[in-house]
């Protein structure tokens, strides 16, 4: 009668357990719904508590929302949730990182000439970690401003009519532009003074402005990745310029532009003379160019050999420092592909029984958002698996395994490889799956690895005595606990063994 009372207070204890762990989930997920509980936007989100969700239904706000905590704004619906500046300051100003903003209308800041800090849709003031998704972002003077900003998302956003830029980013790194409409606006994604940003997938047309273009990189930003869009009928396609008056001594080097479509934009590219990258090697291939006018009769990475390859045989040169080696005959189309890049572990051989952790770095070649399941194996055992979720184009991803080799076959030579899972429409498959290094499984205290632990071993550990990482006499291997010092614990366990 024993077992089923410790059932029943094991279950108790997981029960209370439960309830506790419930309670702050609770508060976290509280949701305001406007009108129904507050009146207007700014009082729901003035009551609200961090991390909480404001539901706003269908209306027109007139608002100038002033967004302080980590809270997440819902609309009903895209089109007829709106939110109206009133031709008066920021539509919505966010001053907090960690916010979600979706499913709204956007529109009617104040105009030029207000100053710029008080024109814009969305204005996203020195934060991080926000998602903008799923609004229409129309008839402001800027569609979004980012400002000293990093990790934020602004996807799949419509942003049109507005008089400045559709999306323009001041000193703003690591963020990510995907799948935005972007038109009709004067310039169309704008970028100065910022780097590693990833500009993928977005439909950028008809973004009028004499001096600006489709997507601009001016005063000095680099390494940013601009790739998988449309851009077209824009007055310029791509400007690498040094400012909006096209100064060519604040230019912008190192940008990675390719498999974009520019299509019949007035200028298709304007380009100061810093080095940008234009193409993605071959056979990725570069952007295509509706106004290339080379022949396609070769193929090869120096287009000698016979035979076309849907890239054209002589490059498309917008200045001596930017080249398109690998221009695209036809348009690009977006894929989906995730890849593994590596599996590497911390070191090559593992004594039986510790944990050795295992880097496995994972990438999104594609131009789309993806989820996908990671597994690791050493041979045919299944060390981990593991998700990655929303994996942004151009972005590489490490994530560290522990592989408990308690169980493991000594002396055996263990393959470590690692799966991603096929994301829907993914044609290249090859590169989802990954072999790696080779880890030998050794006897715990066998330091010279001759397959027993005796007298030696310890000589030698006793030789690299009193040492850490990085001293001359220095030993790895006779650092059994892997703590990065040999010292009296790592003897012990050598004697500890002592024998076999
Ligand atoms: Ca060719
Ligand atoms: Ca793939
Ligand atoms: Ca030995
Ligand atoms: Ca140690």
């Amino acid at each position: 009668m024993r077992t089923p009372l410790v059932f029943l207070i094991i279950g108790i204890f997981c029960f209370s357990i439960f309830i506790i762990s419930r309670i702050p989930t609770i508060a976290q997920t509280e949701t305001i719904t406007v009108p129904d509980d507050y009146p207007t936007i700014q009082a729901a989100i003035n009551a609200a508590s961090s991390r909480g969700t404001i539901y706003v239904r269908n209306g027109t706000y007139y608002e100038n929302l002033v967004v302080n905590k980590s809270v997440s704004l819902i609309g009903e619906a895209e089109s007829s949730t709106i939110i109206d500046g009133n031709f008066t300051g920021n539509v919505v100003k966010v001053t907090s990182s960690k916010v979600s903003i979706s499913e709204f209308t956007i529109t009617y800041s104040a105009g030029y000439p207000t100053s710029d800090q008080n024109t814009n849709g969305i204005f996203l003031d020195n934060i991080s970690d926000c998602n903008i998704t799923e609004n229409n972002i129309e008839n402001n003077e800027e569609g979004i401003l980012l400002s000293h900003c990093f990790n934020d998302s602004i996807c799949r956003n419509n942003i049109t009519a507005n008089s400045g830029a559709g999306i323009l980013l001041d000193s703003s790194s690591n963020n990510n532009i995907c799948r935005n409409n972007i038109a009709n606006n004067w310039g169309g994604i704008c970028i100065g003074g910022s780097f590693n940003n990833n500009i993928v997938g977005n439909n950028i047309v008809e973004n009028y402005g004499w001096k600006v273009g489709g997507v601009v990189l001016e005063f000095f930003s680099s390494n940013n990745i601009v790739s998988g869009n449309d851009i077209a009928n824009n007055t310029n396609g791509i400007c690498l310029t040094g400012d909006v008056f096209h100064r060519l001594d604040w230019t912008s080097s190192n940008n990675k532009i390719y498999h974009n479509n520019l299509l019949n934009n007035t200028n298709q590219a304007l380009c100061g003379p810093a080095a940008n990258i234009w193409d993605n090697g071959y056979p990725s291939g570069g952007n295509h160019w509706s106004d290339y006018v080379g022949a396609d009769s070769y193929r090869g990475p120096y287009q000698n050999a016979t035979g076309s390859d849907g890239i054209g045989d002589t490059p498309h040169v917008i200045n001596g420092n930017n080249i398109d080696n690998y221009p695209l005959m036809k348009p690009y189309v977006r894929v989906h592909d995730v890849a593994v890049l590596s599996v590497t572990a911390s070191r090559a051989w593992v004594y039986q029984g510790f944990l050795l952790n295992i880097n496995v770095t994972t990438s999104n070649l594609g131009d789309f958002t993806e989820s996908f399941n990671v597994t690791v194996y050493a041979d045919a055992t299944m060390i981990e698996e593991f998700p990655i979720l929303s994996l942004a184009p151009n972005i590489v991803k490490t994530t560290t395994v522990s592989w408990n080799t308690a169980s493991a076959q000594l002396y055996h030579n263990y393959t470590l490889s690692a799966v991603a899972s096929l994301v829907p429409h993914e044609f290249n498959v090859t590169n989802n799956f990954l072999i790696d290094g080779i880890i030998t499984v050794r006897l715990l205290g066998d330091v010279n690895h001759d397959g027993k632990v005796d007298g030696r071993d310890i000589t030698i550990a006793a030789r690299a005595f009193g040492t850490k990482l990085g001293d001359p006499k220095w030993n790895a291997e006779a650092d059994i606990n892997g703590d990065g010092r040999v010292d009296g614990r790592d003897i012990t366990m050598i004697a500890r063994n002592f024998g076999k």
